[in-house]
């Protein structure tokens, strides 16, 4: 056979193959039998294992990678992946639709979408090929799951059109797939998943793609980061483009005119949610009109013209069988209610936190009782009332330990705070959850450094502080349970290479009370350096917008313990990154006070893109030009903004240059600093 007619063969075959997979997954209405599919499959690995050199990597064999990983890498997201704020009744829906049609000071319509329950990830698409993907991580960063998504059937690894695409979409896993894998599960042995996200989550964050392979993932796509050469009005627009390049979209969307048909959908779903063969926890709203969308803008985390209405929490009956007392990182004493297991919203329900003193008193919550409990989606379950009818006289008042349960130390309860706390700072309970937090996965990310790992390096001594983990070697973890050269070796490195995250990870894995992590982020961009954030008055922290007297005084006091700045010192000494991270790009305004205009035909992004760039760079975008214009930017047959711009001597930038003048600006402002 000729080498051309092999090569034809075999791109028919993939078109095939690829054809009746988007019939099997996506449309779910197969034309083929099994075995009928089958065939092509093998007819298609015959001729690749024939001819290995017309192997692409978009190939339908080329699903299933056989390399496990080591450990994820992290990937930047291009365009961050940002939240949704949340509605959880109809007036919060009522007031968001309200709102933007206020903002928007013209006649709107709305995106309705079903809110898949699963992971938020983010698609590559180079020249139509899948190239990369990632978990939304906290939306800035995330881990780099390419080998995994490859995995998931219905995902094409070629779009219909050659397209550089970054795509949002959720991974879910079907009821019945969730069933299956756990009946499986339980045949083996092994421990079972509380619900179908859960075991999408735990399946994506496989090492080895083989099992995750194992795992039939499906995905809806919902929504694009940037796109090449495609001008689109509408977000109906963008789920009609998505659909015909081939991605798995939900069709149970609607565009919806104003809030009655919007209560509409959401009271439609509300009924109908429990006969779809995957779990949905909400309904999301989306004004339709892009250009609106970007007039509306986002919030510091969410984007103003959309929001996830939540279905209402399910709730459930059960019994106290125990309150224990938890000693947290701060040494706050915190009751914990012990339930017998009852299934809420989906997933098991075995805790419930009492959070302080004051709730249990107040709820009257006693060992014994039978409590009504209330869980919405992801969030940690709660009791709301103890059911006093039920009572039969043995349920026991609880007592709040006046000895710390974990080191038997002093507690105290300061006046007109419900917080009761340990206040011996060498507690063992508090240093190992400082240590936990330190390492966990926001913080500094050591993989492989748990709850486990670190009780084992506390208990034997090697580990006092955070800063004693920088100077571990091979040689200690080997004494330990459990250690092997090959996973003393991983944690080593994994210690190693934390003293490279950035500044806002180490502020966050100090665990100053109160700061999380948009605080740290604020605390590292605003003073850059550990050693201004250490010097900072109370004046200089309260100027800051996200701050107020509480966090304040709270950095204050911290920096001011001579444990705290022995800590940082030592931390320094062992070479961690105690500089902010080179300015992210999208929180600066380098171009403030500067005006653009952009025009014409451009190539590597759409005028849409370089609009929002320079607008999330600080810039003013106009639509004409005139004296008032510092730079015009223009594509190819820019006409007569062009023309105008050569009149008044506007300073002109073609596509290619443009990018470099970003690039030097970017560079200067880093060095900078
Ligand atoms: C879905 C953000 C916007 C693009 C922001 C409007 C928060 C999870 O089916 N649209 C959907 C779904 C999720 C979405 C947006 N549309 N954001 C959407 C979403 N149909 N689930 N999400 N996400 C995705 C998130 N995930 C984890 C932690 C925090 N936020």
């Amino acid at each position: 056979m000729l080498l051309e007619d092999v090569r034809k063969q075999i791109e028919d075959l993939r078109a095939k193959i690829n054809y009746h997979n988007y019939r099997y997954y996506t449309l779910d209405d197969p034309e083929l039998s099994d075995a009928e599919y089958d065939q092509l499959m093998q007819k298609l690995i015959e001729l690749e294992t024939q001819y290995p050199e017309f192997v692409t990597p978009d190939s339908p064999t080329q699903r299933v990678g056989s390399t496990p990983l080591d450990g994820f890498a992290t990937i930047t997201h291009q365009v961050p992946l940002l939240s949704l704020a949340n509605a959880f009744n109809m007036s919060d829906v009522t007031s968001f639709v309200s709102r933007v049609q206020r903002l928007a000071e013209e006649p709107v319509d709305f995106v309705c979408e079903l809110k898949i329950d699963g992971l938020a990830v983010s698609l590559n698409y180079e020249s139509g090929v899948f190239v990369s993907g990632a978990t939304r991580g906290d939306g800035q960063t995330g881990e780099d799951i390419t080998q995994n998504l490859r995995t998931i059937r219905s995902l094409p690894l070629r779009l219909r059109e050659p397209l550089d695409l970054n795509v949002r979409g959720e991974v879910y896993l079907k009821k019945s797939d969730f069933l299956a894998l756990n009946k499986l599960r339980e045949e083996s042995g092994e421990n079972l998943f509380a619900n179908p996200r859960n075991a999408a989550a735990g399946s994506l964050r496989q090492l080895d793609p083989r099992v995750t392979a194992s795992r039939p993932l499906s995905i809806f796509c919902y929504g694009i980061g940037s796109i090449s050469g495609q001008e689109v009005e509408n977000h109906s627009d963008v789920l009609k483009l998505l659909e015909d390049l081939g991605l798995p979209v939900n069709r149970n969307y609607r565009v919806c005119r104003n809030l009655e048909e919007i209560e509409e959908y959401i009271g439609e779903w509300t009924d109908k949610r429990t006969q779809l063969p995957y779990d949905i926890d909400g309904i999301v709203i989306k004004l339709n009109n892009l250009a609106l969308q970007n007039k509306l803008g986002t919030t510091a985390r969410s984007p103003r013209w959309a929001i996830a209405y939540k279905f209402p929490a399910e709730q459930a009956v059960t019994k106290v069988l125990d309150i224990e007392v938890q000693v947290g990182r701060t040494g706050a004493l915190t009751p914990l209610a012990i339930l017998e297991p009852v299934t809420v919203a989906g997933s098991t329900v075995r805790r419930a936190t009492l959070h302080n003193v004051d709730f249990v008193e107040q709820k009257d919550i006693r060992i014994g009782d039978q409590v009504l409990i209330h869980k919405a989606g992801d969030i940690i379950p709660e009791i709301i009332r103890p059911l006093t009818e039920k009572r039969d006289g043995t349920e026991q008042v609880f007592q709040m330990p006046t000895k710390c349960p974990r080191c038997g130390g002093e507690v105290i309860r300061p006046i007109g705070e419900a917080v009761t706390r340990c206040v011996n700072t060498s507690c063992p309970a508090q240093i190992l959850e400082g240590l936990i937090h330190f390492a966990s996965r926001n913080a500094m990310d050591i993989e492989g450094l748990g709850a486990a790992v670190s009780e084992q390096l506390i208990e034997s001594g090697l580990v006092k502080t955070p800063a004693d983990l920088y100077q571990l070697k091979e040689e200690d973890l080997l004494k330990l349970e459990r250690f092997g050269p090959k996973s003393a070796k991983n944690l080593i490195t994994a210690i190693e290479e934390s003293k490279k995250r950035p500044l806002s990870r180490l502020v966050y894995a100090l665990g100053i009370r109160l700061v999380g992590e948009e605080v740290s982020r604020e605390l590292a961009a605003y003073f850059q350096s550990m050693d201004r954030l250490q010097k900072a008055r109370f004046e200089d922290l309260v100027a800051i917008p996200l701050i107020g007297d509480k966090i304040a005084s709270a950095v204050v006091v911290f920096f001011q313990e001579g444990r705290n700045v022995q800590l940082i010192e030592s931390l320094r000494q062992a070479g961690l990154q105690m500089t902010a991270e080179p300015v992210d790009e999208q929180r600066d305004n380098f171009l403030e006070g500067l005006t653009f205009v952009v025009t014409g035909k451009l190539t590597s992004m759409s005028r849409k893109e370089i609009e929002d760039q320079l607008r999330s760079l600080g810039a003013n975008v106009a639509s004409s030009v005139s004296k008032n214009t510092d730079y015009l930017i223009a594509g190819e047959k820019a006409g007569s903004k062009l023309d105008r711009a050569l009149e008044l001597g506007t300073k002109i930038l073609s596509e290619v240059e443009y990018y470099s003048f970003i690039e030097e600006l970017i560079k200067h402002k880093r060095g900078g600093h």
